[in-house]
């Protein structure tokens, strides 16, 4: 019982009667969130006492993308691999942490899991908010066919749920099916996960705008010209937005979802097809934000309608508020003709 005398409901309840309203639910991906439940459970657990265990600070390798690989990365990324092997349901794992595909005993398996399992890990070390993100797919081939990397091609309107655990001042996790979003608050002193929201909402607009600013002069004249018009006065449109930027997607995000605004990450010279990777950062966060009544843009098209060509690919991203969005939109098409400086 919280203080209201109402019955809290656990991650585990709430994905089982949601489960129960559709008679022809075989569980599987029921059983697959929970295995993601049990994973944020272990990774909150050691985010929490990284500072005592000698778990901070770079392992040494680098990732697949030349970045250096941080202890907790890997930790994660293994937790997500054990507790997404634990039933016979996924066949396949995309990590931002592996260069191919990981292959599960499962090979019959229904679902594709892409993950990033450790978001933001240039904060590990200064006690800032992280996150792992997760985004599911059914694999197009027969189950009894051998999967190969084709299943894991899909466009994120392809995808059956998505969501993220952001490790910050409490443990929470947010994820969709495709019938809104819900919230859930871990009490990390029984571990288990309590509904916080089932149905969130992000405002129609709000007023902060999250972007790393000291990337301006190689960003396209539209953003400029859009980032110069959250900073003017306008009390209709509750400008000046304010400035948030935290640097790691999720929590940026998470913020967003919950008190409205817009988050960028652009094209720029260094990051000529922005930074953020399309099918386990971008694609989740534009399904749970759409279904939360919010928009995710590349600047020009939907972000869940770009056609993916590889598993690692990146792409620009504006995310958040309707008007915000829709805003930043037309400054990029307005100076579209403009190219990054
Ligand atoms: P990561 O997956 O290596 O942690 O990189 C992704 C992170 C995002 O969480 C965040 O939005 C972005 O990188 C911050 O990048 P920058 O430091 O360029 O602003
Ligand atoms: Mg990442």
């Amino acid at each position: 019982m919280n203080q209201k005398n109402e019955r809290l409901i656990t991650l585990e309840e709430f994905i089982i009667s949601a489960q129960n309203r559709f008679p022809g639910a075989t569980g599987e991906l029921s059983q697959l969130l929970r295995d993601i439940g049990l994973a944020a459970k272990i990774i909150s657990r050691e985010v929490n006492k990284a500072g005592i265990t000698n778990i901070l600070g770079f392992e040494g390798s680098e990732n697949v993308h030349g970045e250096r690989v941080k202890k907790l990365d890997v930790f994660s990324n293994e937790q997500m691999i054990s507790a997404l092997s634990r039933s016979n349901n996924v066949c396949m794992i995309i990590s931002e942490e592996s260069d191919g595909i990981i292959r599960l005993k499962s090979s019959s398996g229904k679902y594709i899991v892409y993950t990033d399992p450790l978001d933001g890990s240039s904060n590990i070390d200064v006690n800032v908010s992280i996150g792992t993100i997760f985004s599911v797919y059914v694999r197009k081939s027969h189950r009894a066919d051998y999967p190969t990397i084709d299943d894991a091609i899909q466009d994120g309107l392809s995808q059956v749920a998505a969501g993220y655990v952001i490790y910050g001042s409490s443990t929470m996790l947010a994820y969709t099916t495709g019938l809104g979003v819900s919230t859930f608050t871990l009490d990390p002193s029984i571990g288990e996960f309590f509904l916080a929201d089932q149905d969130v909402k992000i405002p129609k607009m709000g007023p902060f705008y999250s972007i790393n600013e000291g990337s301006y002069n190689s960003w396209e004249q539209g953003l400029k010209k859009y980032v110069k018009y959250c900073q003017e006065e306008d009390k209709e449109t509750m400008r000046p937005y304010s400035a948030r930027y935290i640097g790691s997607m999720v929590a940026d995000v998470h913020r967003i979802l919950l008190k409205g605004g817009i988050f960028i990450y652009p094209r720029s010279k260094s990051y000529p097809n922005g930074k953020l990777r399309l099918m386990y950062e971008c694609n989740p966060l534009a399904f749970i934000i759409e279904q939360a009544g919010g928009k995710a843009s590349d600047g020009l098209k939907r972000i869940l309608e770009v056609k993916p060509t590889d598993i690692h690919q990146r792409c620009p991203i504006f995310i958040g508020s309707k008007e915000n969005v829709e805003m930043a939109e037309k400054f990029l098409k307005e100076y579209k003709e403009v190219p990054v400086s």
